[in-house]
C-alpha cells in the first residue's frame, strides 16, 4: 500500500459502440500500478447534463475529444500529480475547482470522469480487491434487477417507435443468473415472433430489436407474447418498463412525439400513460415528461402508484434532485455517471436518493463502451436495479457478464432483491 500516489495521468482517444470517439484515461501510480477507464456518450441527453467536450472540428463529424484529452493530459495530469490515490473526494473536488465552472464545460465532463472512474479504478487495484468490494466495502451484496430495453425506439432506432425503450424486468427471478436466464428466454422468443411476423430483426443502438410496428402499443403486446412463449408469467415473472425519453418530444405548446407529428398536452400525456399503466403489466415509467416539468412528474407519480424514474429531469444532479424530493416529483432516480461528471458527486446523489426513499437505478449510457464500471457501482451501493440494455452487443453484455461473476464469487452471500427493489 506504498507509495500510492498518482505518477502520471494519461488520456487517450477511443471509439464508443457507435462509432464515435471517445476518452480512455490511464492512472500510474508511484508503486507501479496502473488502470484505466472509459467514459459513454449519450443520445437523449435532456438539456441539464454535465457538458461533454467535442473539438467541433473538422474530423471524426466534429465528434473528436482531442481539447478534452489534452486538458487530462495537462492541466488534470499536472494539478493531481502527487494526491493520494485514496483521495477520492479531494481528487474529484480538485478538479472540479481546476474546471470552474458550474456544468464542467472549461475542462469537459468527459475529461473530468474519465479521470475520477479511472483512480477509483487503481485505488481497487492498489489494495487487491475487486471494484465492488472496494467502492462498497463488506455491505455491497446486493445484486440490482436488471432492466432489458429488448425494443429500441426515439432517437435509438431509426423505426417508427416513439418511445425510447421497452424493456424486461425479471422480476420474479431468485437470483440475478436466473434473472438473466429468463430475460434471454424472452429475448429469443421476441426474435422468433418478429421473425415468424415477418418483421425486422435488426437492433438498435442498445441492441434490442427496432422494428416499424403499428404502434407504440403494439410493443407493449409484442412484449407479453414473447413473456408468454417462454413460458413465463407476465408480471408475476417479468414486468414491463418504459423509457418515454418525453424531452425528445418538448415543443413550446405542449408534447409532439416527432415520428407521428401526434401532439399532446401536459394532461393529455399524462393521461396516455395512465391508460398504458392501467393496461399492461408496467411497474416502472421514465421520463414521461419533459426535463423541466417537476409538477407533472409530481402528478403522473400520484396518478399511476408505480415507479415514476427521472433521468432528464434530474440529471444525476443532487441539485436538481433536492428540487424534486421537496415537489415529490417522481419516486426513483437514474444514475448515470456522465450526466454529472464525478464517482463523488455520484455517490452523493446516491446517498441522498436513498436517504429520501428515491429508488436508484444505475445505468449505461445509448454509446457505450467495454468498461463495465456501472456493473460494480449498482452492487457496491446496493443500488437495487441496474439499466443496461438488451442481450446483444459486447458493450451491455459486458456489464451482464461483470454482474454474473460477481454473482458467482459473492455467492450465498449476494441478495437479488426482484419485487422488493419496487416497494
Ligand atoms: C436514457 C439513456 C440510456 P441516452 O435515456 O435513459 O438508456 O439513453 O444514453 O441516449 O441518454
Ligand atoms: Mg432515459
Amino acid at each position: 500500500m506504498k507509495q500510492t500516489k498518482i505518477k502520471q495521468i494519461f488520456a487517450r482517444q477511443i471509439f464508443d459502440s457507435r462509432g464515435n470517439p471517445t476518452i480512455e484515461t490511464q492512472v500510474l501510480l508511484e508503486n507501479g500500478v496502473t488502470a484505466s477507464a472509459a467514459v459513454p456518450s449519450g443520445a437523449s441527453t435532456g438539456q441539464y447534463e454535465a457538458v461533454e467536450l467535442r473539438d467541433e472540428a473538422n474530423i471524426y463529424g466534429g465528434k473528436s475529444v482531442f481539447k478534452a484529452i489534452a486538458n487530462v493530459n495537462t492541466i488534470i495530469n499536472d494539478g493531481l500529480e502527487g494526491f493520494d490515490v485514496f483521495d477520492q473526494t479531494a481528487i474529484d473536488h480538485t478538479m472540479i475547482q481546476l474546471d470552474n465552472t458550474p456544468n464542467k464545460e472549461h475542462l469537459g465532463a468527459n475529461a473530468i470522469l474519465s479521470v475520477s472512474l479511472a483512480v477509483a479504478r487503481t485505488a481497487a487495484a492498489a489494495c487487491g480487491l475487486p471494484l465492488y468490494r472496494y467502492l462498497g466495502g463488506a455491505a455491497a451484496m446486493t445484486m440490482p434487477v436488471p432492466m432489458l430495453n429488448i425494443l429500441n425506439g426515439g432517437a435509438h432506432a431509426n423505426n417508427n417507435l416513439e418511445i425510447q425503450e421497452f424493456m424486461i424486468v425479471p422480476i420474479g427471478a431468485p437470483s440475478f443468473s436466473k434473472a438473466m436466464e429468463m430475460s434471454a428466454n424472452v429475448y429469443h422468443s421476441l426474435k422468433h415472433i418478429l421473425q415468424e411476423s415477418g418483421l425486422n430483426t435488426a437492433v438498435g443502438d442498445e441492441g434490442g430489436f427496432s422494428p416499424n410496428l403499428e404502434s407504440d402499443e403494439q410493443a407493449l403486446h409484442l412484449l407479453l407474447r414473447a413473456i408468454e412463449r417462454a413460458g413465463l408469467e407476465p408480471e408475476h415473472d417479468i414486468a414491463i418498463a418504459l423509457d418515454a425519453a418525453a424531452s425528445e418530444w418538448k415543443t413550446a405548446e405542449g408534447y409532439r412525439q416527432p415520428k407521428s407529428g401526434k401532439t399532446f398536452s401536459q394532461d393529455e400525456l399524462i393521461r396516455y400513460f395512465e391508460d398504458m399503466v392501467q393496461k399492461y403489466p408496467i411497474i416502472s415509467l421514465e421520463d414521461p415528461l419533459s426535463d423541466d416539468d417537476f409538477e407533472g412528474f409530481s402528478e403522473i407519480s400520484k396518478r399511476t402508484g408505480i415507479q415514476i424514474v427521472g433521468d432528464d429531469l434530474f440529471a444525476t444532479n443532487s441539485d436538481r434532485l433536492q428540487k424534486g424530493i421537496a415537489k415529490k416529483s417522481g419516486n426513483a432516480i437514474l444514475i448515470k455517471l456522465n450526466q454529472i461528471g464525478t464517482l463523488s458527486e455520484t455517490l452523493q446523489t446516491i446517498r441522498m436518493a436513498k436517504n429520501n426513499g428515491y429508488k436508484t437505478i444505475i445505468s449505461h449510457r445509448s454509446g457505450e463502451t467495454a468498461d463495465p464500471f456501472i456493473a460494480d457501482l449498482a452492487v457496491a451501493v446496493n443500488a437495487g436495479q441496474i439499466k443496461t440494455g438488451a442481450l446483444s452487443r459486447s458493450e451491455r453484455i459486458t456489464k451482464y457478464n461483470r454482474l454474473l461473476g460477481i454473482e458467482s464469487i459473492v455467492g450465498i452471500h449476494s441478495y437479488y432483491p426482484g419485487l422488493a427493489a419496487f416497494l
